[in-house]
C-alpha cells in the first residue's frame, strides 16, 4: 500500500475512533481504542494503577516523520484494569522549554513518586541540537498532572527511553537506545544526576532499548527490549542484588511478537504481576501502536516464565462493564473482525456457527444482584439463539437470546434479556451459538453488558 492511501485508510479510522467517549474507555487488549499509545510504562500509585504511555499519530499534512510522529503525552489509569480513564494531554512537544519545535519527538517515557511528589522524566530532541535525544523533568502533586517543567534537560545524560527505579532513598536513572543502556543515580533533588553515569554489563549485543527496572524479593530485575540476532524485537532480563549491577543475563521474557518495537514495563497491581506492552492492533502499522496488557508470572526461583501475549488481557470487569466479546481468552467455530455498518467502533465475533463459542474469563458478578445481561448484536437473518454460559462450553445456561433480524449483518441493536438465577462471584463466561436448521452464520456480537 503506497503512503497516501494508507495515510488515508488510517485518517478514516481515526475519525471513527474519535467519535468513542474522550474519557472514560472500555477495552481489554488493546486497554485503549480512542487514540494510539505506545511504550506504556505502568506505575501503582495510591493503590491505583496508571500508565504512562507516548503518543502516535498520523504524520500531519507536510510534517515527514520517518521514524515516528510523536507529539506529546497523555496519562491513563484504571481501577480494574477494565475501564481505562484519560487524563489529557500533559506535554505537548511544543511545550518542552528547552525542546526543538515540532519535532514530533517525544518518545517513552516514565513517572515516579518521590515524597508526595511526582517525576515524570521525558526523551525530546533539545532545540540546541546538542544530542539526537535529552531527557526533562517535571514535577507535580499529583500522578495526573498537571506538570511543572524543568527549564533545563538533565546535564550530563543523552539518549531515549529513561526508566525510573526508587529503592528507598535511592533513586537511579536508567536510559538509553545502542549498543549499550546506561544507570546514573540521581540526586535527592530528583533533576540532577549524582554520578557519571555507567553502562549495564552483561548484556547481550544487538540493539536494545526500553529499560525498565524493579525489585521483587530483593533481587533487581533490569528488563530491556533486544533485538535478537535473526528474531527482531524481544523483550528480556537481567538480575542483580544491586541497582547498579553487576548483573547476570537471564533470557527473553517476550519472544519477537511483530510488533516493531518492544517498550515494555512490568508492575505488581493487585497482587497480579502484570506486563505492559504494545503492538499494532488497530491500525495494522507498526507506527501507529497501541498499548496491551497480560499477566505475568515468576517461577519458584525467582525466574520469568515467557509471557504469551493474549486478546483477552488483564482485569476483571464487573457488573456495569462493557465485556468486549471479541477480545476472547477462547473461541471455537466463530471468528473476530472490525465491525463495520453502524457501529464502527473496534471489533465483533463474526462467523459464529452452530456449537461455536467464544470464552471471556474473568468476569465479577458480584452479590448476585445481576438481573439483565444486554447484547450489541447484528443479524441478517431470523434462525437461531446464543446462551450465556458460566465456566465453560457446557456450564450452567444463565441466559438464552432470541436471534432477530437487526436489519442486516452490518445493522447493530442492542438487546436485553433476564438473567434467569442469582450468580455470585467471579466466573467466565461462554457465549455458545445454536442453530436448528444447520445456519453457518448466527449472529454478530459486539459487546455484552451485565447489570442489576
Ligand atoms: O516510541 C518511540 C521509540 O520506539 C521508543 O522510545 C522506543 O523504546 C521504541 O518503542
Amino acid at each position: 500500500m503506497n503512503k497516501k492511501k494508507l495515510v488515508r485508510l488510517i485518517n478514516t479510522l481515526w475519525f471513527f475512533l474519535a467519535l468513542l467517549p474522550a474519557l472514560v474507555v472500555k477495552a481489554q487488549n488493546p486497554l485503549v481504542t480512542h487514540r494510539f499509545t505506545a511504550d506504556p510504562t505502568a506505575r501503582v500509585f495510591d493503590g491505583r494503577l496508571y500508565v504512562y504511555p507516548s503518543t502516535d499519530i498520523v504524520p500531519p499534512e507536510g510534517i515527514d516523520a520517518p521514524r515516528f510522529c510523536m507529539p506529546g503525552y497523555h496519562i491513563f489509569s484504571t481501577e480494574n484494569g477494565a475501564s481505562w480513564k484519560d487524563h489529557g494531554q500533559i506535554l505537548d512537544h511544543n511545550e518542552v522549554p528547552w525542546g526543538k519545535k515540532n519535532a514530533y519527538g517525544m518518545w517513552a517515557p516514565d513517572c515516579i513518586k518521590r515524597g508526595d511528589k511526582y517525576y515524570y522524566y521525558y526523551p525530546a530532541p533539545p532545540k540546541d541540537g546538542s544530542a539526537f535525544r535529552r531527557i526533562g523533568v517535571g514535577v507535580s502533586k499529583s500522578p495526573g498532572g498537571p506538570f511543572k517543567w524543568e527549564k533545563n534537560y538533565i546535564e550530563g545524560v543523552q539518549g531515549i527511553d529513561p526508566g525510573l527505579l526508587l529503592d528507598g532513598d535511592s533513586a537511579y536513572l536508567y536510559y538509553g537506545g545502542g549498543e549499550e543502556l546506561f544507570v546514573a543515580p540521581l540526586k535527592d533533588n530528583m533533576k540532577e544526576i549524582a554520578a557519571e553515569p555507567i553502562k549495564v554489563n552483561a548484556l547481550p549485543s544487538g540493539y536494545k532499548e526500553g529499560s525498565f527496572v524493579f525489585k521483587r524479593n530483593e533481587l533487581y530485575y533490569f528488563t530491556f527490549a533486544h533485538v535478537f540476532p535473526d528474531e527482531g524485537y524481544t523483550i528480556a532480563y537481567a538480575t542483580s542484588t544491586n541497582p547498579m549491577g553487576p548483573y547476570t543475563y537471564r533470557g527473553k521474557i517476550m519472544d519477537n511478537i511483530s510488533n516493531g518495537t518492544n517498550h515494555h514495563s512490568i508492575v505488581k497491581y493487585k497482587d497480579q504481576w502484570i506486563l505492559f506492552y504494545h503492538w499494532w492492533d488497530i491500525s495494522g502499522f507498526n507506527k501507529l501502536r497501541s498499548m496491551r496488557a497480560d499477566y505475568i508470572h515468576f517461577k519458584e526461583d525467582g525466574t520469568i516464565k515467557k509471557v504469551k501475549p493474549t486478546l483477552r488481557g488483564i482485569g476483571t470487569p464487573g457488573l456495569g462493564d462493557t465485556l468486549q466479546i471479541d477480545r476472547y481468552s477462547s473461541i471455537h467455530l466463530a471468528e473476530t473482525t472490525f465491525v463495520s455498518g453502524n457501529e464502527p467502533d473496534g471489533w465483533m465475533v463474526h462467523n459464529t456457527q452452530p456449537g461455536g463459542f467464544v470464552r471471556f474469563d474473568r468476569v465479577n458478578f458480584g452479590e448476585g444482584t445481576a438481573s439483565k445481561i444486554t447484547a450489541r448484536m447484528a443479524c441478517g437473518q431470523r434462525v437461531g439463539t446464543f446462551e450465556v454460559r458460566l465456566d465453560n462450553p457446557k456450564g450452567k445456561v444463565i441466559a438464552t437470546f432470541e436471534v432477530t433480524h437487526t436489519g442486516g449483518w452490518n445493522h447493530w441493536k442492542t438487546i436485553t434479556t433476564d438473567i434467569t438465577e442469582p450468580v455470585t462471584g467471579i466466573h467466565d463466561l461462554v457465549v455458545v451459538f445454536h442453530s436448528e436448521w444447520g445456519l453457518n452464520k448466527i449472529v454478530n456480537l459486539n459487546w455484552l453488558l451485565i447489570e442489576d
